[in-house]
């Protein structure tokens, strides 16, 4: 058989003190870490659309790697080649879990009977890939950006017949999630949004989304399809404005539509920092409102401002990442799953090994840096003695509810000014510290 990567032999965790750039030093899948192995706790997943089909095309440049598996001009051979080279990368890198798009895996045909058609063949092999190479799929997706039709949008487009298109493939996309045993489905409004209000209208805008998406659970329901529903916030980009904006506008939308039973987030760094948040900021806001679900790995450029959707490697976001997922119980469905992109420089295949190796050391290390930290419960200590005062019979009397206006004015009267308490926290960044050396 063929094989895509001849030059890469199966990474193999050697521990710290090796200098082999393809083996892990930090990441080991056996390892127990807080009782549970760091594949339980980490649960790796590779993405098909940058992964495979990234080309390093920027708005300046056409597509710069070239892959021997696109070396076809029949585009199914292309499909399958491409699977095929997938496969042969999971298993060499010793990922658990993947994620895909329709269009990632099986290109578009004239005709949309023709085009699922394409969709099955390639599901059929992918079935086979995943039970010979023992790899799972995380989560399914529809591509309802790319195609012309969506350029205003899927769910929130103008045109309802639009609306059924994508409907129509949302339907075939999650059957076939199912078909594939995917542990989840993921929702991100690729162009739901807007370019310019002059021509939107908001309102029935989102009531078209809330719409959508009731008639997604009731499919998921009617074919018994057991995978987590998740949304994945973005606040711009295509759109000049993405209705999932952030989490907290997630979690807004999801009340008011009632669909908080039926959706978690899938939370992804970059994401997070375009709408002006940190990675953690979000994750401790999922976790706060019990909507976590998943992760897209990746990171954005200090310097640019667009989603560079680059490899994690930074150890103070992967530390306090898995020290905010931990103390929000885990993953279950969910998993991290690096939705990032090697840059256009990186033109080697090889590069594709270099850049997950990096991504899951830096989340192996911040695993363990996160189960020093909740082991020794100096933060988690810090924080409690800081909402003492909550603790006592005035605190959870006001906590319960139970106190009025003309109560804090009484109290007030009596005791006077109030003391205040120093953040400490010049103390907690130095803590910080000694845990990430
Ligand atoms: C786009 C993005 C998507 C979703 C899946 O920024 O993150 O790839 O993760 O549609
Ligand atoms: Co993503």
């Amino acid at each position: 058989m063929t094989e895509f990567f001849p030059e890469v032999k199966k990474i193999k965790f050697e521990g710290p003190k090796s200098r082999n750039p393809l083996a892990f030093k930090h990441y080991n899948p056996r390892e127990k870490v807080l009782g549970k192995t760091m594949a339980e706790h980490l649960r790796f997943s590779v993405c098909y659309w940058h992964t495979f089909k990234g080309t390093g095309a920027d708005p300046f440049g056409p597509g710069t790697l070239l892959r021997s598996y696109n070396d076809s001009s029949d585009p199914m051979q292309v499909a399958e080649m491409t699977l095929r080279a997938a496969f042969e990368f999971y298993d060499k890198l010793g990922v658990q879990f993947w994620c895909f798009h329709d269009r990632d895996i099986a290109p578009e045909a004239p005709t949309l009977v023709e085009t699922n058609r394409r969709l099955d063949r390639i599901v059929k092999l992918a079935g086979k890939l995943q039970r010979d190479n023992g790899i799972k799929l995380l989560w399914g997706t529809a591509n309802l950006f790319s195609n012309r039709r969506y350029l205003a949008g899927a769910a929130t487009n103008p045109s309802p017949a639009i609306f059924a298109y994508a409907a129509t493939q949302v339907k075939k996309a999650m059957e076939v999630t199912q078909e594939l045993g995917g542990a989840g489905y993921v929702f991100w409004g690729g162009r739901e949004g807007y370019d310019t209000l002059l021509n939107t209208d908001m309102g029935r805008e989102l009531d078209h989304l809330g719409t959508f998406l009731h008639m997604a659970v009731d499919y998921k329901k009617k074919i018994r399809f057991r995978g987590q529903f998740y949304i994945e916030p973005k606040p711009k980009e295509p759109t000049k404005h993405q209705y999932d904006f952030d989490a907290a506008a997630c979690y807004a939308f999801l009340q008011k539509y009632d669909l908080v039973d039926h959706l978690k987030m899938n939370i992804e760094s970059n994401h997070a920092t375009l709408a002006g948040h940190t990675f953690v900021h979000e994750l401790e806001f999922a976790v706060a409102n019990k909507i976590f679900g998943s992760v897209d790995a990746n990171r954005g450029d200090l310097l640019i401002g667009w989603d560079t959707d680059q490899f994690p490697t930074d150890l103070y976001e992967t530390a306090l990442a898995m020290y905010t997922i931990l103390r929000g119980g885990g993953f279950t469905t969910g998993g991290l799953n690096f939705d990032a992109k090697v840059r256009r420089q990186s033109v080697d295949p090889v590069d594709l090994f270099h850049a997950h190796i990096g991504g899951m050391d830096a989340f192996a290390r911040g695993l363990k840096i996160a189960a020093r930290m909740l082991k020794d419960g100096t933060f988690a200590q810090f924080i409690k003695d800081r909402y003492k005062g909550w603790d006592t019979p005035f605190g959870r009397k006001i906590e319960k509810g139970q106190a009025t206006f003309e109560q804090m004015e009484k109290y007030t009267l009596a005791n006077g000014e109030p003391k205040v308490q120093s953040g400490r926290q010049e103390m907690l960044e130095n803590i910080l510290n000694e845990y990430i050396g």
